[in-house]
């Protein structure tokens, strides 16, 4: 067993939804950009209030600031990915809190606990550590969220169980502000639950870096997934965590993968998919604040394509559902077509991966996607093993008709 107290928090750029500017001070440290993107943003343009022009039938630019100007290097997209982080919490998501001021954990035969602390309040949960590889290490692991699905992990990968619910629960109108996170922030907090569940990802990982010596895992080369509504907390925990190495959200569908925008025009055309409307009645995955906004999408500054952007130039693989169109056949086939952009616009499409394919259950893992595709994109990037095979991966066995360019009328620079 091994204690760890966090060293006291070095200060951090602000999270908090101020509309003025991203940061207007050099950083301070290596510590990553709180709420997405890869680099810690320098003299970014300030982002204006209100939503800005509408896009209909059509995807936002994210190589366009809010206010107008245009990315065009690296260090502009670092702070296009700041600025997106603001909007989709603004918007959608709720406010992600920074690091609590204490973080302590203990690692004791396979459970790893964790204790934040904040203001006088107090909450501690635990993850079990399937798996753990033996030999010198450190070993990799993949964070999985709670109970549907599950992918099949190869050797030399650990599996760290992560149960979502007890950090926000998810059962209905009923579970809005109610889990350990809740407790910490209070019941009103604006965070949603996938939101909530991406601050606990986070904390599990500073548990990691505080209990490495114990656990053997490789806090560099964590993976997380989960399977649809666990999917869609995958992807948002990726997209605001930048410590986390891999992506792998399955079966996420509306709310994950999937753009509102596309499913409100299929809706329009009577088809039977998941939209911004629905999805808010049936669960608290969002903020209160994104009620304000499920009827009218296209005034959105963001859509989904822009989440999954958050990520970019980090690894991702997408896996969806071709059988049902309530799971987001063509929202996330067009959203992440379009979202594959960004990787482009970095010079990373080895790191982008969509598959979707048929015949299998909801949230059922198919072989099909196993053998040169999930464990080429956990060879090339948990296990850094170079030639674990192709990760440019952009195909559906669908036959889906979505025309990706019409929807993204909008050039895509390389980035420098
Ligand atoms: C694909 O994820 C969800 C979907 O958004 C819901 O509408 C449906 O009820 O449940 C799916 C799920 O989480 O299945 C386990």
């Amino acid at each position: 067993t091994g204690t760890t107290t966090a060293p006291s928090n070095p200060p951090q750029p602000s999270t908090t939804l101020s509309t003025s500017r991203v940061t207007s001070t050099p950083p301070t440290s290596t510590t990553p950009a709180p709420g997405g993107g890869d680099g810690t943003p320098s003299n970014c343009p300030a982002v204006p209030d209100g939503l800005g022009t509408p896009v209909s039938n059509a995807l936002n630019d994210p190589f366009t600031f809010h206010g107008g100007g245009k990315v065009s290097t690296k260090n502009d997209w670092a702070c296009r990915q700041a600025e997106i982080s603001q909007l989709l919490q603004k918007y959608e998501l709720g406010t992600l809190p920074p690091k609590p001021p204490s973080v302590t954990a203990s690692f004791s035969g396979s459970t790893l606990s964790i204790t934040a602390s904040e203001n006088g309040k107090s909450i501690s949960f635990s993850v079990t550590i399937n798996n753990r590889p033996s030999g010198s290490g450190p070993h990799p692991a993949i964070i999985n969220f709670g109970t549907f699905g599950g992918l099949p992990v190869p050797n030399g990968v650990a599996s760290i169980m992560f149960n979502n619910d007890d950090i926000a629960q998810q059962q209905g109108q009923s579970s809005r502000g109610r889990g350990k996170f809740y407790d910490l922030y209070g019941s009103s907090h604006s965070a949603g639950a996938l939101t909530a569940w991406a601050w606990g990802v986070s904390r599990i990982i500073d548990a990691l870096e505080l209990t490495q010596a114990q656990t053997n895992i490789d806090p560099k080369r964590i993976g997380v997934t989960g399977c649809s509504r666990n999917g869609k907390g995958a992807m948002v925990a990726g997209a605001l965590e930048p410590r986390i190495a891999l992506t792998l959200p399955e079966e996420s569908g509306a709310g994950g993968s999937g753009c509102w925008r596309i499913a409100a025009y299929q809706k329009s055309q009577g088809q039977n998919v998941q939209d911004s409307t629905q999805i808010v009645q049936e669960n608290v995955w969002f903020s209160p604040n994104f009620n304000n906004h499920v009827n009218n999408v296209n005034a959105l500054p963001f859509d989904h394509h822009l989440l999954a952007g958050l990520i970019a130039p980090r690894p991702v693989y997408i896996m969806e559902n071709s059988d049902m169109e309530w799971l987001g056949k063509v929202s996330t086939y067009g959203c992440m077509g379009i979202a594959r952009k960004q990787w482009e616009a970095l010079g990373a499409l080895d790191s982008f991966g969509y598959s979707q394919v048929g015949g299998n259950s909801h949230c059922s893992f198919p072989s099909s996607q196993q053998g040169s595709e999930l464990n080429a994109f956990i060879g090339k990037y948990l296990l850094n093993n170079p030639s674990a095979g192709n990760t440019n991966i952009f195909r559906s066995t669908g036959n889906v008709n979505f025309n990706l360019n019409s929807w993204s009328p909008w050039n895509v620079p390389t980035l420098s």
